[in-house]
C-alpha cells in the first residue's frame, strides 16, 4: 500500500510479503524505489528523502502491543537502505494500514493502535478514526505541509529519551563545542544536533531551496555531523541518515522556536515528528543554545509550537517532577493513496 504519513510518503508492506533475508529485502526495496538515481525514474520514489520511505509491519507477539513497525529509509542517490532511524511521519499511516490489513480489529468510532517501533525499541499509540468499524481518511484536521484536511491521527510517544544514543544527552552535557560551534547532542526519539542558526552564519528563516543551495553551509554542517557520530554512540555516520542537523532561531509566529533541519543532506520541507520532539526537548534544557532562543510557557504540561519552513508543528509535552519530558503528543494525518502490486 502506498500512503502519505504526515508530511512524508512511502510504501507500507506486510513483513511476510518481503524477503526475510535483509540483503535480499534491501535489494528489492532499492529496485521498487528506483534507487540509486537522483530522479528515481525507474521506481516509485519521489526523488526526495521524504518520499523514499518504507514501513514494514507485522502483528506483534509483545504483550499489550498490536503491531511491530520497522522503518527503512531508502536513499535516493546511493544504494543504501538504513534502519538507523525511526520516522514519526510514516508512523501516522501505521494504524490505518494495520486495520486495513486486518492486523488490528477496528472499533466503532475510534481505534487505538499500540505500535512497537522496532528501530528504537519504543512504543507509540495512534488513535485512528473508524466510524462503523472502518478506517476513514476524511476529516477536518489540518497539518502544515499538507494541503486540505483529513481525519486526525493523534500520536502519543512515551519514554523516547535515548532511543538510539542510549541517553537523552549522550555526552551528558547541555552543550558541547564542535568545530567552534556550540551544539546540543540530543536524542528524544531522533538523534539530533541542535545549534543556533546564527552560529553557522544563517538566520534560521531561510526556505528549503535557499538551504539546499547553500553549499558552504552544508559542508560545514556535514563536518560537524561526522565529528559527533561516535560521541552520540552512533558510530561512523557517513552512510547513516542520523543525526539530523537542527538550526534554531527565535520564533516569529508566536511559537516556541523556529527550526530549519537537514535530514541530514537535504533540507527538510517542514520538520520530522521525532525531530521536532527532540528540538522542543533541547529548548527545555537549561544552558543549551536552543534554550537561549526559545520562548517557553510555564507549567508541567507544555504546548510547544515548533515553527518550520512551511508552518508549524505543535508538540504537547508532559514533564515529570524533575522537569524531564515524560510523554510527547502530536497531531498527524495520513491517507491511503494506492493499494496494489509493485514490481
Ligand atoms: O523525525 C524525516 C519525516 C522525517 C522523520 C527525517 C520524522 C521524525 O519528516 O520522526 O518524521 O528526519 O528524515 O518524515
Amino acid at each position: 500500500m502506498w500512503m502519505r504519513g504526515g508530511t512524508s510518503k512511502g510504501g507500507y508492506f506486510l513483513k511476510d510479503d518481503l524477503p526475510a533475508d535483509t540483503a535480499a529485502r534491501d535489494a528489492l526495496l532499492l529496485r521498487i524505489m528506483g534507487s540509486p538515481d537522483p530522479r528515481q525514474i525507474d521506481g516509485m520514489g519521489g526523488a526526495d528523502p521524504l518520499t523514499s520511505k518504507v514501513a514494514v509491519v507485522g502483528k506483534s507477539a509483545r504483550e499489550g502491543v498490536d503491531v511491530d513497525y520497522l522503518f527503512l529509509q531508502v536513499f535516493v542517490d546511493q544504494a543504501i537502505v538504513t534502519d538507523a532511524q525511526n520516522c514519526g511521519n510514516i508512523l501516522a499511516g501505521i494504524g490505518p494500514f494495520a486495520i486495513e490489513r486486518g492486523l488490528v480489529a477496528a472499533q466503532d468510532g475510534e481505534t487505538k493502535v499500540t505500535i512497537f517501533m522496532e528501530n528504537t525499541g519504543q512504543i507509540a499509540v495512534a488513535t485512528v478514526c473508524t466510524p462503523g468499524g472502518k478506517v476513514t481518511y476524511a476529516g477536518d484536521a489540518r497539518i502544515d505541509g499538507v494541503p486540505g484536511s483529513h481525519a486526525p491521527v493523534p500520536l502519543e510517544f512515551r519514554d523516547t529519551a535515548g532511543s538510539s544514543c542510549g541517553a537523552l544527552l549522550p555526552t551528558g552535557n547541555a552543550f558541547d563545542e564542535v568545530n567552534g560551534v556550540r551544539v546540543t547532542l540530543i536524542d528524544n526519539g531522533m538523534p539530533c544536533v541542535v545549534m543556533k542558526a546564527q552560529d553557522v552564519g544563517v538566520t534560521g528563516y531561510e526556505s528549503r531551496e535557499e538551504l539546499d543551495n547553500a553549499a558552504d553551509l552544508k559542508a560545514r554542517i556535514e563536518a560537524i555531523r561526522l565529528a559527533v557520530g561516535e560521541r552520540m554512540n552512533l558510530g561512523d555516520v557517513r552512510e547513516k541518515s542520523v543525526p539530523k542537523m537542527m538550526l534554531v532561531a527565535p520564533p516569529r509566529e508566536g511559537g516556541a522556536v523556529t527550526v530549519r533541519s537537514f535530514i541530514p543532506h537535504r533540507a527538510h520541507a517542514s520538520v520530522g515528528v521525532l525531530g521536532a520532539v527532540s528540538v522542543a526537548t533541547a529548548c527545555l534544557i537549561e544552558g543549551s543554545p536552543a534554550a537561549e532562543v526559545a520562548s517557553i510557557p510555564e507549567g508541567r504540561r507544555k504546548t510547544l509550537s515548533v515553527e518550520h519552513p512551511t508552518g508549524e508543528m505543535t508538540c504537547v509535552m508532559e514533564l515529570d517532577e524533575a522537569g524531564q519530558v515524560k510523554t510527547a503528543a502530536l497531531l498527524r494525518t495520513a491517507r491511503k493513496l494506492m493499494d496494489g502490486e509493485v514490481f
